[in-house]
């Protein structure tokens, strides 16, 4: 085994990594980038060199300077992970000539997988199945049309370089052809560099079945059964299973050896995928070969209780591999889940912004969370904006899948739009439970993968105003230890007494519809009149920051989260964002000086109403500030004098930043 090993990789699969080789005892170098200083995995590792700024270009993906570090600290070998350097024959290549062990195949097996028309002839040749086509070097479009014609309509035409969908095309019928054709060689060109394009049968409403693989240099190979990850999005995994749903064993054996014939084959050596498109009626045919350890590989440990990254390791170590296939054995059924900063509903444009508030769900033999990032992290423009991976396990697939929804029910992120929800409707559909999977899932399924927002609900709308409140009130409370003056009407609780009837108006944005709820202080409780109707409800905060409540007589805990001006509202699972614009909120920031008054959000002053030395009386408007295409009339808190205006109409401020200040009458 390895001393010491390079991990040239970062986020989770640096950590993943890291973890393996702390239990085995390996010492670990990481690599990070200008934007990484502080990342979780360059903590992890036992050492860490800055290798060049934030673009992978210029640092993760810059293999002589890597290279570089591993001489240097010694390193013996180099973990790629997944992506950046993991299927660069180039830089396999280089590892090797300067003595260090490229933690992969050998280059030549990452070479052969590289063209997909090549490694078709090669797995024609190993005896692996293959979808009906055409994929020889003639490439006149007269002998592809007449190939397309023999294998039968609908086909595909596919970039012989491609992967993951570019220079796909499907044709429907012989007269469009020629027309598809020319779109697909000029897209892979485009795309590759490469014209060459392979024909073959179009199965329709297939599913994504994939081998794992591992072979040792001595000779062996073995399968570690399947993975099903037919749930994806424009060709992104979304949710992957093992084992695959509905496979039954003479099917499985014989897939398995399909992929074990197609890793020798290459002459393969280390952890490998060989994904194979499977009709609804179980017949199976190669797709490609992944020469890495993939993304989704906890699925695969969870069910055979091994680790893949172990098993990586003592193979580029020289040794056999831990087990041969008669050792290896599916226990029970494995989901991980992907969540990513990105938004559903925009099309899963990824997402960037700083994790404001993170909470995962508690982590046990059966509840794996794989990830990169902490609360106070940000996730940048510069890398794949996965968050984390969630992986559960449990004796059976409904048991599986009723810990996955519950974990995801509990993992709280709030800052960058995630997926979770997404997340969240796709493992509820019962076309999920009833493990109707396919290609096309999500697609199918659009509309109920996609809700309208709704309304707040009156419980939503509820625990907002009582986390304010309790906001309020642990606000005042503090400012009035601080103070030598605690009979100041500043520090009064919640600002309840500075109006006689003891009722207040909270306001509220939610989505394009504004709401607003009074609540009348009563002693011990408050009585919110919701749109659905009056109710009595309490709570209190516990000391880890979530919200204890009686909500008419139901006890419920949740999590309230204040950035700016805006409140996500989490509770049993669901999670809602409202926008607060309440004039005896604002002022309230931690920041806030005795009698300031703050701008909840970034925006534009539209006009000052009052000049310094002017005497204001309670809830009279000061300032006019626009954000976000709303106007919020800024108000005094209480009767007062204006002391100061930081700002004139048409100035931008900053979230927080200070607009007038008043000193309240004696
Ligand atoms: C196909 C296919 C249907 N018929 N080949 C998409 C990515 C590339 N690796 C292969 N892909 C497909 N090949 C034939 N002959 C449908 C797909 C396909 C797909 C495959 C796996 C996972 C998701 C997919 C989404 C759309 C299309």
């Amino acid at each position: 085994m390895f001393e010491k090993i390079l991990i040239a990789n970062r986020g989770e699969i640096a950590c993943r990594v890291a973890q393996t080789c702390r239990r085995l005892g390996v010492r670990t170098v990481a690599v990070y980038s200008e934007a990484d200083a502080q990342a979780r995995h360059v903590q992890l590792c036992d050492e860490a060199w800055l290798v060049g700024p934030a673009p992978a270009r210029e640092s993760y993906l810059d293999a002589e300077r890597i290279l570089e570090v591993a001489r240097r600290s010694g390193a013996e070998a180099i973990h790629p992970g997944y992506g950046f350097l993991s299927e660069n024959p180039t830089f396999a290549h280089a590892c090797e000539a300067a003595g260090i062990t490229f933690i992969g195949p050998p280059a030549a097996a990452i070479d052969a997988m590289g063209s997909k028309s090549a490694a078709k002839a090669l797995m024609a040749e190993a005896g692996v199945p293959l979808v009906p086509g055409y994929h020889g070097d003639n490439q006149d479009p007269e002998h592809l049309a007449e190939a397309a014609a023999e294998i039968g309509y609908p086909v595909l035409i596919k970039a012989s370089a491609g992967g993951g969908g570019k220079g796909m095309r499907r044709v429907d019928r012989p007269e469009d052809f020629a027309t598809e054709l020319a779109a697909a060689k000029r897209e892979s060109a485009a795309s590759f560099g490469d014209e060459q394009v392979l024909v073959e049968k179009y199965l329709l409403q297939p599913r994504h079945i994939e081998v794992q693989v591992f072979a040792d240099t001595a000779g062996n190979a073995v399968h570690l059964f399947e993975r099903d990850c037919s749930v994806q999005r424009r060709h992104q995994k979304v949710v992957e299973e093992a084992p695959a749903p509905g496979m039954g064993e003479q099917r499985r054996r014989e897939m398995g050896a399909a992929a074990v014939r197609a890793a020798r084959a290459i002459g393969y050596v280390g952890a490998g995928t060989v994904e194979f498109i499977v009709h609804q009626d179980g017949s199976f045919y190669f797709m490609e070969m992944n020469t890495r350890l993939q993304v989704e590989h906890p699925v695969t440990e969870m069910i055979t209780g091994e680790d893949l990254v172990e098993w990586q390791l003592r193979v580029a170590a020289g040794e056999s591999l831990p087990r041969g296939q008669d050792q290896l054995a599916i226990h029970g059924h494995a989901f991980e889940a992907r969540i990513y900063a990105e938004d559903p509903a925009n099309d899963f444009l990824p997402a960037t912004g700083l994790i404001h508030h993170l909470r995962t769900p508690e982590e046990n033999p059966r509840v794996r969370i794989d990830t990169g990032v902490r609360e106070g992290d940000e996730v940048s423009i510069h890398y794949d904006p996965m968050i984390a991976k969630l992986i559960v396990w449990d004796g059976d697939r409904p048991g599986a899948l009723r810990r996955l929804r519950r974990a995801l029910a509990d993992y709280q992120v709030v800052g960058p739009t995630t997926n979770i929800t997404f997340l969240q409707a796709l493992t509820a559909h019962p076309a999920f439970s009833a493990a109707e999977l396919d290609t096309a899932f999500i697609d199918r399924h659009h509309e109920a993968l996609f809700p309208e927002p709704q309304a707040a609900s009156d419980r939503v709308l509820a625990l907002a105003c009582l986390a304010e409140f309790l906001r309020i009130d642990a606000e005042a409370a503090r400012r009035a230890a601080a103070s030598a003056d605690p009979y100041s009407p500043w520090h009064a609780t919640s600002g309840w007494v500075l109006n006689d009837d003891n009722h207040h108006t909270l306001h509220f944005r939610d989505g394009d519809r504004d709401i607003s709820v009074t609540a009348h202080y009563r002693e011990g409780h408050y009585l919110l009149e919701l749109p659905g109707g009056e109710i009595r409800a309490r709570g209190q905060l516990d000391g880890n920051g979530d919200m204890r409540v009686d909500l008419g007589g139901v006890r419920l805990t949740a999590t309230v989260v204040r950035d700016g001006a805006t409140l996500t509202i989490i509770c049993d699972g669901l999670t809602h964002e409202l926008v607060c614009h309440d004039p005896l909120t604002v002022g309230m920031e931690d920041e806030v000086r005795e009698g300031s008054l703050t701008a909840p959000m970034p925006g534009t002053v539209v006009s000052v109403l009052v000049t310094a030395g002017d005497q204001v009386s309670e809830g009279q408007a000061l300032m006019v500030l626009e954000a976000m295409k709303m106007e919020y009339t800024i108000k005094a808190p209480a009767d007062g004098v204006v002391e100061h205006i930081a700002f004139s109409a048409g100035e931008q401020v900053s979230e927080g930043a200070e607009l007038l200040a008043i000193a309240a009458n004696e």
